[in-house]
């Protein structure tokens, strides 16, 4: 094992000029010597109406401004008010990492900025930030927990504390408002707090330091990305270093269900709490594109295999136990109980991400959109005011999944940052081009890397139809790859180039690089593969033995009691000799494609059968059965609904 020391001297003490703050990507990785591709500014990217944009869109108008009301509401903002006005006795509200709501918070409306220029929500971020700043102390250390008869506790509750998480998610908001503003109130502040723990922790002789949640690696790589310090990443190797087991006296089962507190390169699986686990992946990948260090690719390959071999569910979901809201086993997959938070899909997502950018590899690309359109869309409702922070797979008719509020409101904020700066998700540069990864109609407005302006529109009936229409307009013609991403499903995929056939053939989940002379005017057409159908899990997943999943294209699908009147949807077979039927409803659920099939179900509701019996039970009953997208489930309410169905 290197030492802390050793790995804190191997890094150079620079980095090159930085872009002005409007060239700034959502994830800024243009000087990131690892990484082969280069994500874009959040407003580069506008997602025309479709699929997303109306996501975005009750993003923006509903979720972001209610959840402000909301977190007033609870005392979030007056956490921070009481500290700054000393005649306020307001007793604090809420858990220990509040604070780190408001900042998500604060992160997803910077990040609207972006997409919709607003000038009284910036007022209002003025405000806040200004009322949050006027509760640090002057040594820069903020937090609204460890203060008055906690404050002898600071720095030593580091397992639960959540002090490192908040600061974290501080910075990150930071970063996201500068980007979106220029203005470096926020930034500064974080960076005071930043050198409040550089002076005093660190390797020996200085005091030790543990994340206890991981987020604030992540966050420390974007700082070092934004201002060209390189303490700031230092502080983040140290951190995943975990050369600190012996000094804290960490327990086994303490380095293990928080990821953190022993070297990241010696994890060979993911476990413990999923959140930290997959934001700790995350950061470590971030380490790895600024450090090309072998050893964290070695460990982010065996994680990554890990968890797309055993431990991710058909909706990108993750996390099986509710108990400590934990990864399972491998092919410990159970729907009903499955534990599946927003923050989960989510930090899974900021892991791929980064993958996907060290590598171009399209496996990476695959995870995302499965989350993307399934395990995190359906982490918030369709009017923008419901959240889940369980996504299951299966629930009973009574379980309220989606509620406005819950006392740990990681998810909200978090969803909306998604969903904000979705965009930037779409594309991204390499030297030798520019790449598409999701399909959504949308505009990019950005360059290339040889500093040609390109201006680049795609059209599309994703993610109901397989049409998909690309016109590149570069600023003059160009030699330049375009890297179109080929779904994982999408089997027989015909790609046009100015009409004709691209000379090599579409292979499902990889990028069809297509190079040539770009003229402005030129045009790439996709037909994408909607067939889809049926999936089946691996037997070892023992809920999902002899069921199946329904999917087409992107969208998993779900069976809910509101459109299968006289059938539960428990006792609901698939024929799969009979086929599967798309057919778009344009209001229904906001305008979604469902899917018919007729199967079977059993002569009698199987709530009133034995519990066993000498008999097989057959399913002989012909029934109508109709499936939604699953990310829309309990649009109507609590209900029964289930992913995967037996196979008859
Ligand atoms: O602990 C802070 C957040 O609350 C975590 O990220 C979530 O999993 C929830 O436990
Ligand atoms: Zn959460």
């Amino acid at each position: 094992m290197r030492s802390a020391a050793l790995i804190l001297l191997c890094l150079p003490a620079t980095l090159g000029a930085q872009p002005a703050w409007r060239e700034q990507a959502l994830l800024d990785l243009a000087r990131s010597p690892h990484a082969r591709l280069h994500p874009v500014p959040v407003r580069a990217v506008k997602l025309n109406p479709g699929f997303w944009k109306s996501r975005q869109n009750v993003t923006i108008e509903k979720s972001i401004p209610s959840l402000l009301t909301l977190l007033e509401e609870h005392g979030v903002l007056d956490n921070f008010r009481r500290l700054s006005n000393p005649a306020d006795y307001t007793p604090r509200r809420g858990p220990l990492y509040t604070d780190s709501d408001i900042y998500k918070w604060i992160e997803a409306a910077a990040w609207s900025l972006q997409v919709r220029p607003d000038p009284k929500l910036e007022a209002t971020l003025d405000k806040l930030i200004g009322e949050i700043l006027s509760a640090q102390e002057p040594s820069g250390y903020l937090n609204t927990w460890f203060v008055e008869d906690r404050e002898k506790l600071r720095f030593r509750q580091m397992i639960t504390g959540h002090e490192l998480y908040c600061l974290g998610h501080m910075i990150q908001a930071a970063v996201a408002y500068y980007r979106s503003t220029g203005k470096r109130a926020l930034l500064d502040g974080s960076i005071r707090f930043t050198g409040y723990l550089l002076r005093d922790f660190g390797p020996a002789p200085k005091q030790p330091l543990l994340t206890g949640h991981p987020e604030l690696e992540l966050a420390l790589a974007e700082l070092y990305r934004l201002t060209g310090n390189r303490d700031y990443l230092r502080l983040a190797g140290y951190l995943l270093s975990g050369v600190e087991t012996a000094r804290l006296k960490l327990l086994p089962r303490d380095t293990a269900y928080t990821f953190s507190g022993i070297p990241f390169t010696s994890r060979t699986q993911f476990e413990g709490h999923a959140v930290r686990a997959l934001y700790a992946a995350a950061g470590a990948a971030d380490y790895w594109l600024e450090t090309g260090d072998a050893a964290y690719r070695r460990t982010l390959d065996t994680l990554w295999s890990d968890l797309a071999a055993g431990k991710i569910f058909v909706t990108g979901g993750v996390g099986s136990r509710a108990s400590g809201e934990t990864f399972g086993d491998a092919w410990e997959l159970p729907n009903r109980q499955a534990y599946t938070e927003s923050c989960a899909a989510i930090a899974g997502l900021l892991f791929n991400q980064r993958m996907l950018a060290a590598t171009g590899d399209a496996k990476y690309a695959a995870l995302m959109e499965r989350a993307l359109y399934n395990g995190i869309n359906s982490g918030m409702d369709l009017n923008g005011t419901l959240y889940c922070y369980r996504n299951p797979l299966a629930t009973g008719s009574t379980e309220k999944i989606r509620n406005p509020w819950y006392n740990t409101t990681c998810c909200p904020p978090n969803l909306q940052r998604t969903f904000a700066a979705l965009g930037a998700y779409f594309y991204s540069t390499s030297k030798d081009g520019v790449w598409a990864h999701f399909y959504d109609n949308s505009s990019l407005d950005w360059r290339l890397e040889s500093g040609a302006a390109l201006k680049l529109e795609m059209k599309t009936g994703q993610p109901w139809n397989g049409d998909v229409s690309i016109t590149l307009n570069p600023s003059k013609s160009e030699e330049f790859t375009l890297y179109l991403r080929i779904p994982d499903w999408s089997g027989d995929t015909r790609v046009l180039v100015n009409g004709r056939p691209a000379p090599e053939s579409p292979q499902a989940n990889t990028y069809l690089a297509l190079k040539r002379l770009w003229k402005p005017g030129d045009t790439v057409t996709l037909d994408l593969d909607m067939s889809g159908g049926l999936i089946f899990a691996n037997p070892r997943v023992a809920e999902d033995h002899g069921k199946v999943a329904l999917r087409r294209g992107p969208i998993v699908y779900a069976l809910e009691q509101p459109d299968n009147p006289g059938v539960s949807v428990f006792d609901a077979t698939i024929d799969p000799r009979t086929p599967i039927v798309a057919e778009h409803r344009p209001g229904f659920l906001g305008g979604v494609t469902v899917l018919t099939h007729k199967g079977h179900a059993y002569p009698r509701p199987l709530d009133g059968e034995p519990l066993y019996s000498a008999q097989p039970f057959k399913a002989t009953r012909p029934v109508d059965l109709t499936f939604v997208p699953y990310y829309t489930f309990h649009s109507r309410g609590p209900g029964a609904m289930t992913v995967w169905i037996p196979v008859q």
